[in-house]
């Protein structure tokens, strides 16, 4: 009868010890099991602050990418070659807009302000994505736009639908919906200025010729010397490395490229039958370090373009704050 007693209590401990191991787990062994079972990350959950401050970084470089983005192609609205290509622009440098809210209303559930945001990419403490940084020159560029930077823009937001942190990975969903509309429209002018007069087939190839590469280059810095990599594979802010992605993009834009007879400017591209992807020739890291430093051709003018709208549109901002007070 003792015996019975004693197996008895000792049962209550254990199962009492079992209770008191699930609570006496730590705020990181929690933010850890989340992140093993797919559970997305919230607002107010508990997160380590390292990776709260690398998605303020990422989300934030983010953001500004798609409101720097607008600059290259609005270039173009006033002179889109007929009403119809000048609405489709319109559109969609519009939905950049739209992308770039988004993300910084996103990125502020994180803990920090809009107008902080900004002020990092104003004094050039954040960065944006290196491809903002080139010219525009031509019609045919918008067609390369569309086409090669919101397709490489695609394959990588597809992948980020599954980040980690919740409101990031609901605005991808969105986001890439759209991005897809904007590859198509940019395919559009590409493909009938490839199929237009001789003249028009060579702008579209010299918009390639340009774009080529520094669309490449938007996926990042080989794994290898990718810094932020490890922590954010470990945290599933991203699911695929920077070499994966830009592999899943050049395999199928090769192909689309010869669709419309246009030649990709790499004399090392070739099939490999052997891991079935497509061989490619070196990225040119010199010049992508330079832009990302702040030394590419546009660096300065976005950036002051930028600060001027911004300056611009502060009543805008004052009149929002004074009837939101009013309706208070
Ligand atoms: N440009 O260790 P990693 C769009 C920086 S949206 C500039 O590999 P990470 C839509 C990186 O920040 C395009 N900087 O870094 C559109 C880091 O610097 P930090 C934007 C770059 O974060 C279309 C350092 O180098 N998309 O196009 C770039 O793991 C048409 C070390 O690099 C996103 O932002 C670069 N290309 O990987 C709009 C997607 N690459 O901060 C208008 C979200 C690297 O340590 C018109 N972001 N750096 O000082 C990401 O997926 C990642 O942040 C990567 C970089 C892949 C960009």
């Amino acid at each position: 009868m003792t015996l019975v007693i004693v197996f008895y209590d000792l049962k209550i401990v254990n199962c009492e010890l079992n209770i008191k191991t699930n609570n006496n787990m730590s705020d990181l062994e929690k933010f850890l099991e989340k992140i093993e079972e797919n559970i997305k990350i919230e607002p107010k959950d508990w997160m380590p602050d390292d990776y709260r401050k690398h998605l303020q970084r990422q989300m934030s470089q983010h953001a500004h990418s798609e409101v720097i983005g607008m600059q290259p192609e609005g270039n173009w609205v006033l002179r889109a070659p007929s009403l119809r290509a000048k609405v489709i622009l319109l559109a969609k440098i519009q939905d950049e807009a739209g992308h770039g809210q988004y993300l910084y209303s996103a990125a502020e559930t994180l803990g920090k302000s809009r107008s902080t945001y900004i002020n990092e990419l104003q004094t050039r403490k954040a960065k944006y994505s290196s491809i903002f940084n080139y010219p525009t020159l031509t019609w045919a560029d918008m067609g390369a736009v569309g086409w090669l930077v919101d397709g490489a823009a695609i394959v990588n937001q597809v992948s980020l639908q599954k980040t980690s942190y919740g409101p990031y990975s609901r605005a991808m969903v969105k986001i890439c919906k759209e991005e897809s509309f904007h590859q198509r429209q940019g395919y559009e002018i590409i493909s009938n200025m490839a199929k237009g007069t001789p003249e028009q087939k060579q702008m579209a190839q010299d918009a390639l010729d340009r774009f080529w590469w520094p669309s490449i280059m938007m996926f990042g810095p080989h794994d290898a010397d990718s810094s932020r990599s490890e922590n954010a594979m470990k945290w599933k802010i991203k699911n695929e490395t920077n070499d994966q992605l830009r592999q899943k993009f050049i395999d199928k834009t090769i192909q689309q490229a010869e669709i419309i007879g246009l030649t990709i400017p790499d004399k090392d591209l070739r099939w490999n039958d052997e891991t079935n992807h497509y061989d490619f020739g070196e990225i040119d890291w010199d010049e992508f370090w330079n832009v990302v430093k702040g030394n590419g051709p546009c660096n300065d003018d976005r950036i002051e373009h930028h600060i001027k709208a911004h300056e611009d549109g502060a009543w805008v901002r004052e009149a929002a704050i004074a009837y939101a007070e009013k309706n208070g």
